[in-house]
């Protein structure tokens, strides 16, 4: 049977699929799915167009065949070519980040969007695609039982049957919570070759998992078994960081603890808590017409210590501004080194699981 000439524009579906994507797909062949949050969002031009190339090359390298995910003037795109991946590094933050609860409207005002997790999944298991390689993956924020900041990558691991390979979660989130919030929305969790959830820049969270994986194929075994069954939801593949990376994991860490500290005393609020201890001893020394001022004082630093903890959205970007800086780059090193074990071993899993699907 002749196979139809590769389709220019978006297929039925509403999706572009590359040709390579669409020819692999259609032989029963390896494919990892890629994000384009990270290239966008997570790391500074040129070196996101570096990595993006880099681990396209390590997924190939293994047998399998990459498809980057990105929405393009409002076009799906399954499978870039080296230009609009180019296009993509280039443009950074002038794609949307593009979460599930976006596609729609992207996709209706014609914008461009980096896919997140949830919405890479979404768009993997559209044309197919059941594995999908990524650094970290979103979670339950600290204080998230408050908050309610719940990433919506663990909803749509729950519903989405695809199984995404990462390096765990950062711990500037709460780690023990995402894997209870992954139990209750029915996620296999599953860590690579140990019997604890990796925290992204070290091997260890102190969290251990029901499910332990030794091989690509003992993995390939179990996303085969949950197709089978029709479970429907999804598997997070937890692959630590590689030993020699996460030495410098844990100044990283440390970084991170110092960094959440800073955003509940920030440096301005320290400031004006000395100012107040100023004006306490000074009034001490004094007599009692200044001591009505002191008391203002005290009022306008106790507001000004309650205004300046940092709370909300705004505490991801300080904190991971703060780790880049207090170690002095190298957690960028340590992020790209573990997307590309990440491909390395995604792309194994998706070889072991095309052999045993023939
Ligand atoms: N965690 C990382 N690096 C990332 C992300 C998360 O260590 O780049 C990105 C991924 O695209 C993930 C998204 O899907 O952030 C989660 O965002 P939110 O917390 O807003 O759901
Ligand atoms: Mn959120």
């Amino acid at each position: 049977m002749s196979r139809a000439p590769p389709r220019e524009g978006p297929s039925p579906t509403g999706v572009a699929v590359s040709p390579e994507v669409e020819a692999a797909l259609a032989s029963g062949g390896a494919v990892v799915a890629l994000e384009s949050t990270i290239i966008c969002h997570g790391m500074p031009y040129p070196k996101n167009l570096q990595t993006a190339m880099e681990v396209e090359a390590i997924v190939r390298e293994n047998g399998a065949v990459p498809a980057t995910i990105a929405i393009l003037n409002g076009v799906p795109h399954v499978g870039l070519n080296s230009e609009q991946l180019k296009n993509l590094a280039i443009s950074g933050s002038q794609f949307q980040k593009t979460a599930r609860r976006d596609i729609a409207q992207v996709v209706a005002s014609g914008s461009n969007g980096a896919t997140t997790v949830s919405a890479t999944m979404f768009f993997a298991h559209k044309v197919g695609i059941p594995i999908f390689v990524t650094g970290g993956i979103g979670g339950v924020h600290r204080y998230g039982e408050k908050t309610m900041d719940i990433s919506s990558d663990l909803t749509e691991l729950g519903k989405t049957p695809v199984a995404v390979i990462s390096a765990g979660v950062k711990s500037i989130l709460d780690i023990a919570r995402t894997l209870e919030h992954l139990e209750t929305q029915g996620v296999t969790v599953a860590a690579y070759r140990t019997n604890e959830f990796p925290a992204f820049f070290t091997e260890t969270s102190g969290c251990k998992v029901p499910c332990r994986v030794d091989s690509p194929e003992e993995c390939a075994k179990i996303i085969y078994a949950n197709q089978n069954m029709h479970l429907g939801s999804g598997i997070l593949i937890a692959v630590p960081v590689p030993k020699q990376h996460a030495a410098s994991g844990k100044v990283i860490e440390s970084a991170i603890q110092q960094s959440l500290k800073e955003a509940e005393y920030s440096p301005s609020s320290l400031l004006s808590f000395l100012f107040l201890y100023v004006c306490a001893c000074t009034c001490s020394w004094v007599n009692m017409y200044v001591y009505e001022q002191y008391n203002v004082n005290l009022i306008i630093c106790t507001l000004f210590l309650s205004d300046k903890r940092i709370i909300g959205n705004a505490i991801t970007p300080f904190i991971l501004d703060r780790v880049k800086v207090l170690t002095g780059g190298s957690s960028l090193e340590a992020n790209i080194a573990l997307v590309k074990n990440n491909a390395l071993t995604g792309a194994k899993i998706a070889v072991a699981l095309s052999d045993l699907r023939k």
